[in-house]
C-alpha cells in the first residue's frame, strides 16, 4: 500500500480523498495556489506544498509544479479528483515517468475515450449499442447532406474531440446543413483546436443515465450503481439521483452488462463512468468518464461501497472487494449541487465571502463540502459550495429528506441556488419521476424560484436569527433571497 498520496485538486473532492486516506491510515498532501491558502483542504491535509498563482493554468495545471511537490515529500501517489488534470495523458505519463502512480485508469484507456469517433467504433465492434450515425469525420457539405439523408432528420453535428455540448449543432433539414456546419467547425476548432465533426441521429427528450463502475488490473469488472443525471442546465448537472426512476431490476441488469463490457472492451482499471442516452426504453453508449465524478455519493450512499477507497486500492494493485453479486441497492439517494450562484441572474457565479453559515444533519443526511464560516469563496474556480445528499428507504422519504436539508441550510453572504432546488423538489413532474434533459427549460423552473424564496423568506429569517446572526445579517440572508424578493415583494426588502 501507498505511504503517502498527494491529491492534485482543490475543495471537497480534495477533502473526500483525504477523507478517504485518512481511514486507509495513509497521509495526505495537499497542493494550493494563492487564492487557497485558507482552504479548508489544505489545513486537513497532513502536509500542505504551495505551487503557484490563482489561476489554474499557473497552479493546478501545472504539471511540473504538482510532480515536483510529490518528489518533495515523498508522495508515492497522486489522487487528481475531477476536472484539472484527471483525464490528462500528459500528466499520467508524467507520473509513470516519475515513478509516481497515478490513481486513475491507464493512460491507454483515457486515450480511447479522448476522440469520439473512436470511441464509437471502438464500442461498435465490442457490441455496445451506440446512436445512430457515422464513424467518421466528416469535412464536405455535400457529402454530410447525403449521410444525414441516409439517417434520416433531424440529425446533430459534434465535434470529435469535444465534449459538454460545445460546438453541437441540431439540424432538422437540408437546408440548415452549410450553415451549421460550417459553425460547428468553428466552434470545434477554437475550442479543442480540431475541426473534425462527426454526424449522429438526434434523439428528443432523452434522459441522461450513467452507470458507475469499478475494475482493478486483473480485469476484474463490475457496476455498482446507475444514476440519473436528466436534471441539468447548459450541460451543468444540478440534481442527480441514484437509481434512475426508469431503471428495472431488469434494465439495470442490461445496461450494467453492457457499461462492463464497454470498460473491458479499452482495458479499464479504476472508477469510471459510462453515460447513456434513454430514450422510450432504448438506450446508447455516449461517453466514458474516466474519473471520478462529483455526483459518486448517491452510488456510494444506495450501495455503502466507498469509491475513493476503493480506487486508491485498486491502484495499489490490489483486487477488488467485491463481486458483482455483492452490490445492492438499498433504498435511494439524491444530490443537489449547492452553487455559489443567482439563478434569478442567468445562474451567474457568485463568489464572496460566507459570513454564516450551517449545513444540515440529521437522518440520512450528507453534506460534502470545501467550506466554512467566513471563507472567502475565490472567484477563481467552480462555484460549488458543497454536495447536499440525502439517502432514504425510497425515494418518496429521499425527496422529504433533501426538502427538510434544504429547510435547514444556512448559508449567509452569498447568492446560491438553494432556492433552485426546492422549487425542482416542489415540482410534480420531478416528482412523479417522469422528466428528461429538457426538465428545467419545459418546466420554468426560473419562474418558480421566484414564488418559493417569497414562501419560504420568514421561515429562513427565524432560522438565520437563531444562529446569532444580527438584524442586519438576517436581512443578507437575503442576501441569498435579495433579488427574488427584488421582484416579488419590493415592500418587504427593508
Ligand atoms: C445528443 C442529444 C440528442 N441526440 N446526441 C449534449 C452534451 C453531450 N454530452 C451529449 N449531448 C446530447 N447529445 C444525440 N444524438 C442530446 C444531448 C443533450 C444532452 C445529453 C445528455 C444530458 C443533457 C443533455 C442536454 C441537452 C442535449
Amino acid at each position: 500500500m501507498f505511504s503517502k498520496i498527494l491529491i492534485a485538486n482543490r475543495g471537497e473532492i480534495a477533502i473526500r480523498v483525504m477523507r478517504a486516506c485518512r481511514e486507509l491510515g495513509i497521509p495526505s498532501v495537499a497542493v494550493y495556489s494563492e487564492a487557497d491558502k485558507n482552504a479548508l483542504f489544505a489545513k486537513y491535509a497532513d502536509e500542505a506544498v504551495f505551487i503557484g498563482p490563482s489561476p489554474s493554468s499557473q497552479s493546478y495545471l501545472k504539471i511540473d509544479n504538482i510532480i515536483k511537490a510529490a518528489l518533495e515529500t515523498g508522495a508515492q501517489a497522486i489522487h487528481p479528483g475531477y476536472g484539472f488534470l484527471s483525464e490528462n495523458t500528459a500528466f499520467a505519463s508524467a507520473c509513470a515517468e516519475n515513478g509516481i502512480a497515478f490513481i486513475g485508469p491507464p493512460s491507454s484507456a483515457i486515450d480511447a475515450m479522448g476522440s469520439k469517433i473512436t470511441a464509437r467504433q471502438t464500442m461498435k465492434e465490442a457490441g455496445v449499442p451506440i446512436v445512430p450515425g457515422i464513424e467518421k469525420g466528416i469535412n464536405d457539405p455535400d457529402e454530410a447532406m447525403d449521410l444525414a439523408d441516409g439517417i434520416g432528420y433531424p440529425i446533430i453535428l459534434k465535434p470529435a474531440a469535444g465534449g459538454g455540448g460545445i460546438g453541437m449543432k441540431i439540424v432538422h433539414s437540408r437546408g440548415e446543413m452549410l450553415p451549421a456546419l460550417t459553425s460547428s467547425q468553428s466552434v470545434a476548432l477554437s475550442a479543442f483546436g480540431d475541426d473534425t465533426i462527426y454526424i449522429e441521429k438526434y434523439l428528443t427528450e432523452p434522459r441522461h443515465i450513467e452507470f458507475q463502475i469499478l475494475a482493478d488490473e486483473m480485469g476484474k469488472t463490475i457496476y455498482v450503481s446507475d444514476r440519473e443525471c436528466s436534471i441539468q442546465r447548459r450541460h451543468q448537472k444540478l440534481i442527480e439521483e441514484s437509481p434512475s426512476p426508469v431503471m428495472s431490476d431488469e434494465l439495470r441488469e442490461r445496461m450494467g452488462a453492457i457499461a462492463v463490457k464497454a470498460a473491458k472492451a479499452i482495458g479499464y482499471a479504476s472508477a469510471g463512468t459510462v453515460e447513456f442516452m434513454y430514450s422510450r426504453g432504448d438506450f446508447y453508449f455516449l461517453e466514458m468518464n474516466t474519473r471520478l465524478q462529483v455526483e459518486h455519493p448517491i452510488t456510494e450512499m444506495v450501495t455503502d461501497v466507498d469509491l475513493a477507497k476503493e480506487q486508491i486500492l485498486i491502484a495499489a494493485g490490489q483486487p477488488l472487494n467485491y463481486d458483482q453479486s455483492d452490490i445492492q441497492i438499498r433504498g435511494w439517494a439524491i444530490e443537489c449541487r449547492i452553487n455559489a450562484e443567482d439563478p434569478l441572474n442567468d445562474f451567474s457565479p457568485a463568489p464572496g465571502r460566507i459570513q454564516r453559515y450551517r449545513s444540515p444533519g440529521g437522518p440520512g443526511i450528507r453534506v460534502d463540502s470545501g467550506v466554512y464560516s467566513g471563507y472567502l469563496i475565490p472567484p477563481y474556480y467552480d462555484s460549488l459550495i458543497s454536495k447536499l445528499v440525502a439517502h432514504g428507504k425510497d425515494r418518496k422519504e429521499a425527496i422529504a429528506r433533501m426538502e427538510r436539508a434544504l429547510y435547514e441550510y444556512i448559508i449567509v453572504g452569498v447568492k446560491t441556488n438553494i432556492f433552485f432546488h426546492k422549487a425542482v423538489l416542489r415540482n410534480a413532474r420531478f416528482r412523479s419521476g417522469d422528466f428528461n434533459t429538457g426538465f428545467i427549460k419545459e418546466e420554468n423552473i426560473a419562474d418558480a424560484v421566484v414564488r418559493v424564496a417569497a414562501e419560504d423568506f420568514d421561515k429562513h429569517q427565524s432560522l438565520a436569527s437563531a444562529l446569532g446572526a444580527d438584524n442586519r445579517k438576517v436581512a443578507a440572508i437575503a442576501a441569498a433571497v435579495g433579488s427574488y424578493l427584488g421582484q416579488q415583494k419590493p415592500e418587504e426588502k427593508h
